[in-house]
């Protein structure tokens, strides 16, 4: 089944990737540059002021990750003014340049990575405690830059709000990726270590720039072999490359390994051997990667093997691997995504109920990594009720940066208020205010450690996500990794201005599509609080399938639709996950006249004719939310065409490009939705639409395309 569906991904990849790739003119953007191209600044007040500190780079240690802050400085002067300027290690009282500072150290470990920029003695002084903070200054100065802002009054202090800002590629050892959709895995593992790709150093600064510090290689439904000797020194040659950027690298381990590939009976966390085996492995891997970022494990999820296997908890396994790291800066990050085959049970509720009884029994070396809603990465998800509910154990965020269930490559989906829509959920455990972000930033429970991950969207795909405006995604979720209190729009603008357009009305045009993008594909592919995690192909509608391994695995299990109505009833009268949330959040969702419409039923059972705050029933009402979205999408083609003259010509076409393709799914997302579940409804399509032209055995047949191997 799982190599099918590993077939199934691959194939689905290369049918969802082959309009991706626009030919690439010699004077066309192929968007390789990402939000680091550079260009000359235009404004000449501004070239002026930024000219004026240019006569050296002021770098008095010689650090690798500082050399690497040089480096970008010197690139990104040269092309953005077109001076070249070189760097000196004793720069005494010379004035007219960039200078570095490396400050002592303090306790508080949050300061240690942020950076102060700052007009001193006629020269931009970049401090920090740290290398990597100094490198994220040199970037945040060149951002500046590349948005023309101006000099004057500078006075830039900025430090991290979350410790480990980390990506998490789930890349295969045959260079598949698990829900890649551009290309395949950037790491070449049959060329490595000899061969060292060049483009493992532009992935290292575009991460950087944005403050990400750490990497985890490998999908984490991980191969054993990434835990042999051969694999472990193509990773350290990929880590030398990542530590000149401040990043750490990390892998995911599969459970079973000593059994699998170190040859023992058992992997019996509580077992010496197992135990001894992982303290060797541990060590092997410190030999070749001094600073290894640890282990990523999923275990007992989806088949994985685990700890359970042996009657022991996710505490015992995580434990055991902590154990392993004790000589060491390195960490266990232990997922919560498990969800047993109980075809009683409400999925909602499974990582809520394994794990909040092991509250306060972890190492302190271990951080408990959540997704950021209860299912699994849907369009929308009330957050995951863990969250504020295990206040001995830190909690990280995991967010889908990969567009899964986004339309993969094909569809324009600006995840920002998607993860900040998470961030910002009031949890109330300590009363009102107790956010997401203060759960996950540690300043409500007081964690030692914190973490953000996103699943990665990159590939080896000329522009790195397919979607040039995926890019988008990627620079947001660093961006909020570093600082959860930007906002959506900043973020849009920003990575707008660096990467599309300098232009401030087609920057409007592209931020008001970005901004709007979320909630119209939430309209055609999942209203009202729809939910679709069934087992087929994440990509095409399949409401109808209700057969599958065990009932969580299937649509019907989701979206519950009958003859009277839609819904999965999670109230007391229902499943009552709801009971897993603070009072204040059971009241904001446990009645269907109060619920907010977009969350509405992934909490109740509603009738078909039941009518809602819109002033339309919910059939009237589903109709109009998946028209309305399917429509919206040709209004994102019109503000995109609207900022044409203004963008590259090669960007515009692909992004025009995909619109059209993303236009057309919406209508089969629409279709699929409004003809199946009239047939339970009975009830005609209101009459402002046109009905669907297809009937629902043509949509499923179209589907079923997708399931052809
Ligand atoms: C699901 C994906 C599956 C992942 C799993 C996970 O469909 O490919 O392995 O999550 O996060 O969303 O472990």
């Amino acid at each position: 089944m799982k190599q099918f569906l590993l077939l199934l991904t691959h194939f689905i990849l290369i049918v969802a990737t082959s309009f991706a790739a626009a030919p690439v003119t010699s004077d066309g953007d192929d968007g390789y540059r990402l939000w680091l191209k550079y260009e000359p600044v235009t404004i000449p007040a501004i070239k002026a002021d930024y000219l004026k500190y240019s006569g050296f780079i002021g770098q008095s240690s010689n650090g690798e990750t500082i050399g690497s802050a040089s480096k970008e400085l010197q690139r990104g002067m040269q092309q953005l003014l077109g001076k070249s300027i070189s760097v000196v290690s004793s720069p005494g009282n010379r004035a007219g340049g960039i200078v570095f500072k490396l400050k002592s150290e303090t306790a508080d470990k949050q300061d240690h990575e942020g950076y102060q920029i700052q007009l001193s003695a006629g020269n931009i002084v970049i401090s920090s405690e740290s290398e990597n903070g100094l490198l994220y200054g040199a970037f945040a100065l060149l951002r500046r830059l590349q948005m023309q802002q101006p000099l004057k009054n500078l006075n830039i202090a900025s430090r991290p709000k979350v410790q480990y800002r980390m990506l998490n590629h789930w890349d295969n050892v045959d260079g598949t990726i698990e829900r890649g959709y551009a290309g395949s895995s950037l790491w070449k593992w049959y060329e490595l270590p000899e061969r060292v790709d060049p483009r493992y150093e532009d992935y290292a600064r575009a991460n950087a720039s944005l403050g990400i510090n750490g990497t985890v290689l490998n999908n984490v439904n991980a191969s054993a072999r990434f835990m042999s000797q051969e694999y472990i020194v193509k990773v350290a040659a990929i880590a030398n490359v990542m530590r000149k950027y401040g990043i750490k690298t990390y892998l995911s381990v599969y459970f079973a390994a000593p059994k699998t590939l170190g040859g023992l009976t058992t992997s019996d966390p509580l077992d010496p051997k197992v135990r001894a085996w992982w303290t060797e492995k541990v060590a092997q891997i410190y030999k070749e990667i001094p600073d290894f970022g640890g282990f990523l494990v999923k275990a007992n999820s989806e088949g994985e093997p685990g700890p359970q296997d042996y009657g022991r908890t996710h505490a015992d396994g995580a434990n055991m691997l902590a154990e392993a790291f004790k000589p060491y800066d390195g960490i266990v990050i232990w997922r919560a995504f498990v969800y047993k085959a109980d075809p009683n049970a409400d999925r909602f509720k499974a990582a809520y109920e394994e794990f909040v009884p092991l509250d306060g029994k972890f190492d302190p070396k271990v951080i408990v990594q959540v997704k950021n809603g209860p299912i699994d990465f849907q369009p929308r998800e009330p957050f995951s009720p863990l969250f504020g509910n295990m206040p001995k154990t830190p909690l990280g965020m995991e967010f889908q940066i990969t567009q899964e269930y986004l339309g993969f490559a094909a569809h324009a989906v600006y995840e920002a208020p998607l993860f900040k829509e998470c961030l910002d959920s009031d949890t109330y455990v300590n009363g009102q205010g107790s956010t997401v972000a203060k759960v996950i930033d540690g300043s409500l429970h007081g964690y030692t450690k914190t973490l953000m991950a996103g699943v990665a969207n990159t590939g080896s795909d000329r522009n790195w996500t397919g979607h040039p405006l995926a890019q988008a995604n990627w620079y947001a979720f660093g961006r909020l990794s570093w600082d959860h209190q930007l906002s959506a729009e900043q973020i849009a603008d920003e990575w707008t201005r660096l990467t599309l357009t300098r232009d401030q009305k087609a920057r409007g045009h592209v931020v008001n599509m970005l901004l709007r993008s979320r909630e119209i594909y939430v309209d055609y592919n999942t209203p009202l609080g729809l939910s679709r995690p069934w087992m087929g192909v994440h990509f095409a509608p399949e409401p109808w399938q209700s057969r599958g391994s065990r009932p969580d695995w299937t649509a019907t299990y989701y979206h519950r639709a009958d003859s009277t109505g839609l819904g999965f009833d999670r109230t007391t009268g229902g499943s009552n996950a709801l009971a897993q949330y603070q009072l204040q959040v059971q009241k904001q969702w446990n009645n269907p006249d109060k619920t907010a419409l977009p969350y509405l039923l992934w909490f109740h059972y509603v009738g078909w004719d039941k009518k809602l705050s819109t002033g339309k029933t919910l059939w009237g009402e589903l109709c109009t939310r998946l028209y309305a979205g399917a429509d919206s999408v040709l209004w994102m083609q019109k503000q995109w065409d609207l900022a044409k003259v203004n963008l590259d010509p090669e960007v515009y076409t692909n992004v025009a490009q995909r619109l059209k393709v993303q236009h057309r799914e919406a209508l089969w997302w629409r279709d699929a939705w409004v003809l199946y579940l009239q047939s339970f409804a009975r009830q005609p399509v209101p009459a402002e639409f046109e009905a669907p032209k297809q009937t629902l055995e043509d949509v499923k047949k179209s589907v079923n395309v997708y399931l052809i191997r």
